[in-house]
């Protein structure tokens, strides 16, 4: 039986950088998921009897909507739902399967690295037939949809049984449960050298994977430990919780700083990682360093062809704008193209789909390639592994001689979180107001070269998105940038990302190298006096 039941809408379910993302109360709220999936599934067109992915990170809540999810999938006439078996599904999975199984989109259910629980965040986003996040034509539909809705459709399932693989038929509708790995783990299979990875790991190679109680957990263990030989223990924190263990799945120098200690400690294995909450992020930190997301994006892009997946080499490379610019040195000395995008996957898609670009990555611990449309935690760390074990050298040695080539691009985003909201706004809009004067002005000793507020004009399609950021850069290519996030739920998080390039000077300490930088986006932006804060919340 299918109903039809009246709602009102909601005025806030304005999709951010990765989807709604909200707290879990917020959620909780009558008809929100609905009124939410009523208006994404309002926005297309087309799906009668075709096929539709659902997977979460197992984050609280995630069942539950789940639930609704089949049930209103079958009421709007989708054929079939595949769902991920006890509703799980990695960002990155997800998106393979919609590509795999050429489904008509996918719900996503993640709110990514923010804490989960009762009072913790959700997320629902909605990724496209090519598996990736919907453009923002598609979002921006689905917002105006939100604020118009009037009534759902669901159908009177009961619950249905997402712990068992399976396939039945509900409300005339067809269920896939599927083992949520299985699919995941042979692409990888199909990308990298696992029989060389696996010599690594029978030679003494030691690593340490932090699955961070998120949905990396059974992936991590499957790949790493049944299949490439890694030793049992190798993944940490591998069950996923619904609320991950009370910690953020973010990792960072802050949220995976047990990681990090052990990485530099004194019986620290050869090779340490972890991934966030939806397992799309990965963090590299190898015996005694920590590679920054933008420099491993570079040095993935560099050695990519050393994996069986990329021996052709790379059509292109393309990173978010904050994004430290090592990756472009690469590209040039490649000879492909280089893309710079706005922040957020979905603007890789375009680029991908057309052959543009082979790797992409964000400063954000973001990396990926072609064979998704969504970055890829566990992707990243298998590329370097499968680099590693075909330049038998340290990933510390391949490091320091990538900055030996390129040089170094030094790179620190600083964070303010739950800032006030009407406080980051004025300082935006301040700092945007005064662009235009800021030209041919010394500070600190740099002398600004060019400021301006960047749009992005996709090569694809010809949509433009504007106000993507800040962007202040100074005579001898250095440069900051000021963004507000889109994934935030409480007030505001500024996001300050600093840069400076240096040809020669391979060793100096980051923070120090950006003091003057700092200073100077701080007497530009008025960070500290709009936010009232001394000092970031997270130095990455
Ligand atoms: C952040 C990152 C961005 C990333 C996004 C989603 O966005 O900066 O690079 O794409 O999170 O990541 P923002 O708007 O807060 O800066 V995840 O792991 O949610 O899917
Ligand atoms: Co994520």
């Amino acid at each position: 039986m299918i109903r039809t039941v009246e709602t009102t809408p909601y005025t806030d379910q304005k999709p951010g950088t990765s989807g709604l993302r909200k707290k879990v109360p917020v959620f909780q709220q009558k008809n929100y998921a609905e009124n939410f999936i009523q208006s994404v599934f309002d926005a297309l067109e087309g799906f009668a009897g075709k096929t539709l992915v659902i997977g979460g990170d197992g984050r609280y809540f995630n069942r539950e909507v789940i639930q609704k999810a089949i049930a209103m999938a079958a009421a709007n006439g989708f054929g079939k739902v595949i769902v991920g078996q006890g509703g799980i599904l990695s960002t990155p999975a997800a998106s393979n399967v919609i590509r795999k199984y050429k489904a008509f989109g996918g719900l996503v259910l993640s709110a990514s690295h923010n804490p989960g629980g009762p009072h913790e965040d959700f997320g629902i986003k909605y990724n496209i037939g090519n598996g990736g996040p919907a453009p923002e034509k598609i979002t921006d539909a689905i917002f105006a949809r939100t604020k118009a809705i009037k009534s759902y459709k669901i159908a009177e399932t009961g619950e249905v049984d997402i712990d068992t693989v399976k396939t039945f038929d509900v409300a005339g509708m067809t269920v896939d449960v599927i083992d949520p790995v299985k699919d995941y783990a042979e692409l990888m299979e199909s990308l990298f050298d696992f029989g060389a990875i696996r010599a690594l790991f029978a030679g003494g190679f030691r690593m340490r994977f932090d699955a961070m109680h998120a949905v990396t957990g059974p992936y991590a263990k499957e790949i790493l430990e049944n299949r490439l030989g890694a030793a049992n223990g190798t993944a940490r924190n591998f069950r996923p919780l619904e609320d991950f263990g009370g910690h953020h799945p973010d990792p960072n120098l802050v949220h995976a700083k047990h990681l990090y200690d052990e990485m530099m400690g004194p019986n620290a294995p050869d090779f340490g990682a972890a991934s966030d909450g939806d397992g799309d992020r990965n963090l590299i930190i190898a015996k005694g360093i920590f590679i920054p997301p933008s420099d491993s994006l570079a040095m993935l892009a560099a050695n990519a062809h050393l994996a069986p997946g990329y021996k052709a080499g790379l059509k292109g490379i393309a990173r978010s704008m904050p994004t430290s610019g090592a990756a472009d040195r690469v590209a040039e000395k490649l000879g492909v193209g280089m893309y710079e995008t706005p922040t957020g996957w979905k603007f890789f898609g375009n680029l991908l789909d057309a052959g543009m670009a082979t790797i992409c990555g964000e400063e954000s611990a973001g990396t990926g390639s072609d064979h998704v449309r969504e970055k890829d935690g566990l992707w990243a760390v298998l590329l370097w592994l499968n680099i590693l074990a075909v330049r038998k050298e340290s990933a510390r040695q391949i490091a320091e001689k990538h900055w030996a080539t390129f040089g170094r691009n030094y790179y620190s985003r600083h964070d303010y979180e739950e800032v006030d909201s009407d406080a980051a706004n004025r300082l935006v809009s301040e700092l945007r107001e005064k662009l235009d004067t800021l030209k041919g002005t010394k500070v600190r000793g740099l002398t600004v070269e060019k400021a301006d507020d960047f749009a992005y004009h996709d090569p694809v399609d010809g949509s433009i998105s504007e106000h993507q950021g800040i962007r202040v850069l100074f005579e001898g290519g250095s440069r900051f940038v000021v963004r507000l996030s889109g994934t935030g739920t409480s007030g505001a998080t500024l996001r300050l990302y600093v840069e400076r390039y240096e040809k020669d000077r391979l060793d100096l300490d980051t923070q120090e190298a950006l003091a003057d930088l700092i200073g100077a986006a701080d007497d530009i932006a008025g960070i500290r006096s709009h936010t009232g804060r001394n000092k970031p919340s997270v130095i990455t």
